[in-house]
């Protein structure tokens, strides 16, 4: 005997969680299929909590990329950034731990003893297997890695060149409990347009500035207009010193321009429209160690 009912759906949350650098976000915008969340070759990219929804038919996946965490940070911005990392894992049905292949470092044993003892399900996902260059050493590194916990599994992907990445969404949906879709079909972030718009200017920043600029700078997208054919957007570059904005601004302004041309060219494909985009940098100083100040720049905390 059967019953006709309509299919249940299900709906539930997986943290993205690991040592900063491990391709977290990159994951997340792969899974997604959309760019959300800036990448950059620099550890402490990500900065906020960001969600990105993957709906497949009667399945919601909301997942939630995390800031790095780092425990030897000593800057108020790298403890806000650990925290809110922590938070994310209050309220998941599972976790993405995300660590490097053939890398295994103190910092990926604190974060391991830190999920232990939240007790949510640990799915291991091994990133970068594309830069491996003897795959067969990939078999005895999750040997080594099961015997330091009870992972739910251990799946090796690449987010970069989308490797396997079906085996992954297929591993985290049989963690959604059943529920109600918290997300319209077709919305895949919890972020705004002018979010995502500022995540493509601080990563171009990211990959054109030394070592010393990119803490120091935040992204602010003060302006948006749209008309008939072409947004107008007005960024603002906050930087903590005048030596710092000498330097995004670079000789004859020639930083800033490549900059802005580059960003242009990612937020058109994104918007699919014409973009002006004008770019300015300011100085403010000491923000990385003002509460205020992190919080009006969207930062988590
Ligand atoms: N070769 C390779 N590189 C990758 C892969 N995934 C990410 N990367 C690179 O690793 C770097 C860090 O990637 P992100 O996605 O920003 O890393 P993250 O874990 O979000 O970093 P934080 O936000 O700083 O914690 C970038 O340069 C990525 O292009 C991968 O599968 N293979
Ligand atoms: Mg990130």
């Amino acid at each position: 005997m059967t019953r006709e009912s309509s299919p249940a759906t299900r709906c539930g949350y997986v943290a993205i969680v690991g040592r900063p650098n491990t391709g977290k976000s990159t994951l997340l915008n792969a899974l997604v299929g959309e760019k959300i969340a800036a990448t950059a070759r620099k550890p402490q990219t990500t900065r906020h909590r960001i969600l990105g929804v993957v709906t497949q038919g009667t399945d919601q996946l909301i997942l939630v990329d995390t800031p790095g965490i780092d425990t030897g940070s000593p800057k108020l911005l790298g403890r806000v950034l650990n925290e809110s990392a922590r938070a994310a894992l209050a309220d998941c049905d599972a976790v993405m731990f995300v660590v490097e292949a053939e890398r295994w470092e103190p910092l990926d044993a604190q974060i391991l003893e830190m999920l232990r003892s939240s007790g949510v399900p640990v799915v291991l996902v091994i990133n970068k297997v594309d830069r491996m260059a003897r795959k067969e050493a990939l078999l005895p590194f999750i040997a080594r890695l099961r015997e330091l916990h009870h992972f739910s599994d251990v799946v090796p992907v690449s987010g970069l060149k989308a490797v396997n990445l079906d085996a992954l969404l297929r591993v985290l949906v049989g963690f959604l409990p059943e529920g109600v879709h918290l997300f319209p079909e077709d919305e895949f972030t919890d972020r705004s347009q002018r979010f995502r718009v500022s995540e493509v200017i601080r990563e171009q920043l990211l990959e054109r500035l030394g070592q010393e600029v990119p803490y120091a700078t935040a992204v602010e997208v003060e302006g948006w207009r749209d008309t008939a054919r072409v947004t107008h957007i007005d960024a603002i570059i906050w930087v903590e010193r005048d030596s710092q904005k000498a330097i995004v601004v670079g000789k004859g302004g020639h930083m800033i321009k490549s900059v802005g041309t580059a960003a242009r060219h990612v937020i058109e494909e994104m918007l699919e429209r014409k973009v002006m985009l004008r770019l300015r940098v300011k100085v403010r100083e000491g923000w990385q160690t003002d509460v205020d100040a992190i919080r009006r720049m969207g930062i988590d905390g």
